[in-house]
């Protein structure tokens, strides 16, 4: 059947109406929540086109279920810290949606994290993890608790009275808990100990981001920098542009932004600033990656010490001046709405010619629409970031089979993963009329693998 441009306009506008009727119920419904309501806008407005070609995803209410979480849990996390005295957090986990497989997501230790901040990310965690192909739903989970300055034995203590209310909501085949935020390798074993304690059974398959001595996959730690890397390598060839002779800014210092840091080296790049949440140091001679890892790895270092072994670096003391660092790439790797139109303006005037998110939402939407615009390569976090969780899902392949896979076979599945989202984001966005927006193809790709699913299932 031909469409007229009259029926097609009005196929538009039902789509239209259809997306503001649902925002419209989401705000009211999630009163206040701020990076909640961002984070489902965005990818509401995206899915316009998608609703006006295909209708079944309106007359099967796939919008109104899909942001609405299937469970959000909230529990108190009480611990005793070191001088005796009784704490009290808050703790989470969204159980947002399971259609096709069990809900996978991380855990954020942060003072900031609240319901909004939780629900954002599990949100985001639905369609990321449908674009990595592999069988896993959405989900996330943290506590509004600060590690800074924490001792072991109050990490421990804090990480086993989390699991101790937690250990009710998952399991291998449930839902499957990560890290994000203040949560490594360090605080997923604390976890494990005590997961597995109140259990009373071996199932390494119920956490992921394990240390490779108890189940942890080869490549897990490195997979979310060295994803983005790659998904920005592909994102860049097909312009002719490479990381070999580039300079970088990465924001953050951890997990994500140390080993996006690294693979961008390896591939030539020199990287000239990163940040933490104290402030951020500019190297014109290129960062020093194994000062960084040495501050970070080992307790609680700040950048600003870098300066004592190269005090020719610059430290500055706030964190988001670090976009005013001219680079040829842009990585934020620390946290959500780094970027805002403002500083997206500043990125574009100094010559930004890639920003490839490492961070969940780090972006706003004035932000997109300007790199969009000035026809800047931008790479999503829902699809440039999903290295890490793809990962994690090997390591849960790992676990059933009992069996450990080599680093350059992790490494190799790595690299495919992130080139078929690549593709799926790109194929998508030609289809749907946005043409070399990854960013609107990796929201609808994502999408549709999520809502063809649902439809099956029925109305749950
Ligand atoms: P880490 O805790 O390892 O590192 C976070 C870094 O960002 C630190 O340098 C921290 O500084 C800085 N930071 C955190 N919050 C703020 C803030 N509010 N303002 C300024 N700086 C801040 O976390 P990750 O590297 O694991 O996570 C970074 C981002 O990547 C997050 O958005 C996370 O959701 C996302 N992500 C993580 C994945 C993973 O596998 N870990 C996978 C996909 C996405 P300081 O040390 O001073 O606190
Ligand atoms: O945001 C993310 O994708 C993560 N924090 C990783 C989640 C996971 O389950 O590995």
């Amino acid at each position: 059947m031909i469409m007229t441009q009259t029926t097609k306009d009005d196929s538009l506008q039902r789509a239209k109406d259809y997306v503001d009727g649902v925002f419209k119920t989401v705000q009211e419904r999630n009163p206040g929540e701020v990076e909640f309501h961002q984070a489902t806008k965005h990818i509401f407005s995206s899915l316009v086109p998608v609703f006006a070609k295909h209708p079944k995803y309106m007359k099967n209410g796939i919008l109104e279920r899909i942001s609405e979480p299937e469970r959000l849990i909230t529990f108190r996390v009480p611990w005793v810290d070191d001088n005796g005295n009784v704490q009290v957090n808050r703790g989470f986990r969204v159980q947002f949606n399971s259609s096709i497989g069990p809900y996978k997501g991380g855990t954020r230790f942060h003072p900031s994290v609240n319901a909004s901040i939780i629900k954002f990310l599990g949100f985001e965690q639905i369609f990321k993890n449908a674009l990595t192909g592999q069988p896993i739903g959405g989900g996330k989970g943290g506590a509004d608790f600060s590690p800074k300055g924490k001792s072991d034995n109050e990490i421990m203590r804090f990480c086993q009275s989390y699991m101790t209310e937690l250990v009710n909501h998952i399991g291998p085949n449930v839902d499957i808990p990560a890290g994000d935020i203040g949560v490594g390798a360090r605080e997923i074993g604390f976890m494990f100990g005590q997961y597995k304690r109140l259990r009373g059974a071996y199932e390494p398959g119920v956490l992921t981001g394990k240390d490779v001595r108890f189940g942890g996959s080869l490549v897990r730690p490195e997979a979310t920098g060295y994803g983005l890397i790659y998904f920005a390598n592909h994102m860049m060839h097909d312009l002719g542009l490479t990381f070999e002779g580039s300079n970088v800014v990465v924001s953050g210092a951890g997990n994500v932004a140390i080993y996006a840091m690294e693979k961008a080296m390896e591939l030539g790049a020199k990287v000239v600033a990163c940040s933490d949440s104290s402030g951020y140091i500019y190297d014109e001679q290129g960062i020093n990656l194994e000062t960084i890892k040495r501050l970070k790895f080992s307790g609680n270092g700040q950048v600003a010490s870098y300066l004592d072994e190269h005090p020719h670096a610059v430290f500055h003391d706030n964190c988001a001046e670090i976009w005013n660092v001219p680079c040829d790439i842009a990585l934020p790797c620390a946290t959500q709405n780094e970027i805002d139109a403002d500083i997206a303006k500043t990125l574009i005037k100094n010559g930004v010619k890639v920003v490839a998110e490492g961070s969940n939402m780090p972006s706003n939407q004035e932000a997109i629409d300007l790199f969009n615009e000035s026809h800047i390569l931008f790479g999503p976090a829902k699809a440039a970031n999903a290295g890490g969780v793809a990962v994690s899902a090997l390591e849960m392949a790992q676990n059933s089979m009992k069996l450990t896979w080599p680093f350059e076979k992790v490494d190799k599945k790595l690299h495919e993963i992130m080139l078929n989202i690549y593709h799926n984001a790109v194929n998508a966005a030609e289809e749907y009329g946005y043409p070399g927006n990854l960013d609107v193809g990796a929201n609808i790709a994502g999408f549709i693998k999520v809502g063809d699913a649902m439809i099956r299932e029925g109305v749950v």
